[in-house]
């Protein structure tokens, strides 16, 4: 890749669409093909919608179609420009869409309204628009049917069908694009869409704020039209984020009252009616389009929201046009690259090239060129460890699987047998100090656009094997494999001799000290699941509460699904502890009703007690394939 582009993705936003550029033109793009000009007719132009907008729109016609093609639209607000070689065409046509754009589909990139070139107002995820009766109304639903309209009349040679597809943000894009859907949106599919800001996608997680990245998006996002990354004055994040003290601070000192979206994160502490318009349930209430709902077991930033949306749309699919598909990815990992290894972990297969090529290129020539069959389950999943895919008939909860419990037990043991000792003695502690958080991965910790950061969950764990506020249980090596597949909760008795507290479970394959098979994964500890709950929210997310200091209260956490192959001779190990810093912002152990009011002197250290007794039997519950 020319150094100029590559400069340009990574002075930019880290986003899945300059990250496909940065690491995926190179080896699936550059192949003997004649240049993108050659191949590709662009036109550049403005779309008008309904209510007067332009929507800056790039539209890549395959000048040796023989018939009539259909449209691949995406809808973007980091800037189609961003994506451009320096033949000014997109990149994407030799990366994420080389296998579309190859067979004869039109390839429309467009900056949503308020973006780059396009005009009218930028809304973060602007909700659905609320009186559909008003013909003047817009929201992204409504842009997409416009477009769609406009394309139809105005590019000729098109087979009168389109499609969407998108990751992240354009993954959310392509979800409005099927609400209310242009009678020629034929199929979509939404790749890593976020569902739900507050309860588990970038913003929060079961309402604990996720800081450095919320911050460092809205700063990029909001400052401008274009993208401008957060500057900090050294490398080390977690330093310059302890440093900040309250979250106030960002108000003050950063700007963040300029920009709307940290605005509204201070506004909004709980799961109130802002967050609950802006997330997907309430409008998911009919598959109007055969969907592809993608997801990646690694992404760092968005695995709540597609599934989540799969399962909305699941209730209503009475004519089977909803599908799943999981693998072994990041955040838009499927999108680029060949998709063989993540970090250190080998997959043992091209899984990314393999999708592009047999999932989703299959399931757009059926639905959109008449051509083919797709062969596709309910749910198709990559088993990690086991580096195989499978087929499920149903997801979260297959059949042919059972629910086991992995009970916390004295010693630092795990077990699937349940502790028998009812002694209130039983536990394990630590103390949690807001001053010394838990990194979430090692420091010295790059800004979250930076280069490390779409690796940090596939990172090996022992870098926290020193600190003495993580509790760590472990299963003897296991005599054969155990192979889990579907939902995984964490079940933690636990006190906290505070008011308030933050609880992290982390489930994680321990590879053996001489590992056979690779001795560069020798010891590794690869995290397979792992979030956060804030104790505050235990019971409910619109009204949090205070906890009572050192009673033992049950904390439920969803960990959510997976499909990995602990092998023979590893271990199944769990780890818990109360700070996750700076992903997730230090609670300050002190309840108050908003943390963003906290002040300095209200972050205190807390007590930590952990319970493995019958009465309070902690545990990780697993679905395991029989
Ligand atoms: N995860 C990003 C995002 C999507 C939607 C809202 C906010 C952030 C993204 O990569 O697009």
């Amino acid at each position: 890749m020319p150094d100029t582009m590559l400069e340009r993705a990574h002075a930019r936003v880290h986003i899945s669409l300059l990250l496909s550029l940065a690491t995926g033109l190179a080896p699936i793009g550059l192949t003997a093909q004649a240049p993108l000009k050659d191949r590709f007719e662009k036109r550049d132009v403005m779309i008008p919608t309904r209510d007067g907008v332009q929507l800056h729109t790039e539209i890549y016609i395959p000048k040796a179609a023989s018939g009539p093609m259909p449209f691949m639209l995406t809808r973007t607000p980091y800037g189609v420009e961003n994506s451009h070689g320096p033949d000014g065409y997109s990149g994407l046509l030799s990366s994420e869409y080389e296998d579309l754009a190859n067979d004869g589909y039109i390839i429309v990139l467009q900056d949503i309204r308020g973006r780059f070139t396009s005009t009218g107002q930028f809304e973060m995820l602007r909700p659905p628009r609320r009186n559909k009766q008003d013909p003047k109304a817009i929201d992204e639903s409504t842009d997409t049917y416009d477009t769609i309209e406009w394309l139809l009349k105005n590019v000729p040679n098109n087979n009168g069908r389109a499609g969407m597809m998108g990751i992240s943000y354009m993954g959310w894009t392509t979800v409005m694009g099927m609400l209310d859907p242009h009678p020629a949106l034929k199929a979509v599919a939404p790749q890593a869409s976020p569902e739900d800001m507050y309860i588990g996608d970038d913003f929060h997680h079961n309402g604990a704020f996720r800081l450095s990245y919320a911050w460092e998006y809205a700063a990029a996002m909001e400052a401008s039209k274009r993208v401008t990354p957060f500057k900090f004055p050294s490398r080390d994040t977690y330093q310059f984020y302890l440093d900040q003290g309250p979250l106030i601070s960002f108000q003050e000192r950063h700007g963040g009252g300029r920009l709307p979206s940290w605005v509204n994160f201070v506004k909004h502490p709980n799961y109130d009616a802002f967050w609950k318009r802006q997330a997907f349930a309430p409008y998911l209430t009919r598959v109007t389009v055969p969907t592809l709902n993608v997801a990646g077991w690694w992404d760092q930033e968005d695995f709540f929201g597609p599934i989540k949306i799969y399962e909305l749309l699941e209730q209503h699919d009475t004519k089977n046009q909803n599908f799943l598909v999981v693998g072994p990815w990041n955040h838009g990992g499927w999108g680029h690259g060949k998709g063989d290894s993540l970090g250190k972990v080998s997959f043992g297969a091209p899984t990314s090239a393999y999708y592009r090529k047999e999932i989703e290129k299959r399931f757009f020539d059926f639905y959109l060129k008449d051509k083919g069959t797709i062969d596709l389950p309910e749910a198709l999943t990559f088993e990690t460890g086991g580096n195989q895919w499978k087929r499920w008939a149903k997801w979260p909860a297959p059949p042919s699987t059972t629910k086991r419990k992995l009970y916390f037990r004295a010693g630092g043991k795990l077990s699937f047998d349940p502790p028998s000792d009812a002694g209130a003695a039983g536990f394990d502690q630590y103390v949690s100090d807001p001053a010394n958080p838990v990194p979430y991965r090692p420091r010295p910790i790059d800004a979250t656009f930076g280069p490390n950061w779409p690796l940090w969950q596939v990172q090996d764990q022992r870098f926290l094997k020193d600190r003495k506020d993580v509790l760590t249980f472990m299963t003897d090596p296991l005599t054969e494999d155990v192979v889990i597949a579907g939902s995984i909760t964490g079940n933690l008795f636990a006190s906290t001799s505070g008011t308030d507290s933050d609880w992290i479970i982390k489930l994680i394959d321990a590879y053996p000290e001489s590992n056979a098979g690779d001795a560069s994964m020798a010891g590794f500890q690869l995290m397979i699941v792992g979030d956060v709950l804030r104790g505050r929210f235990a019971k409910s997310f619109e009204t949090p509460a205070a906890l009572v200091p050192n009673q033992v209260t049950p904390f439920t956490l969803d960990l959510h699904s997976n499909n990995h192959r602990f092998l023979k001779g590893h271990r199944i190990m769990v780890q818990v502890q109360s700070s996750w810093f700076p992903i997730i912002d230090r609670n300050p152990q002190t309840f108050m009703p908003s943390i963003f009011d906290a002040k300095a002197r209200d972050f205190r250290s807390a007590t930590q007690k952990v319970y493995r007794t019958s009465k309070w039997p902690s545990n990780v519950a697993v679905t395991v394939v029989q």
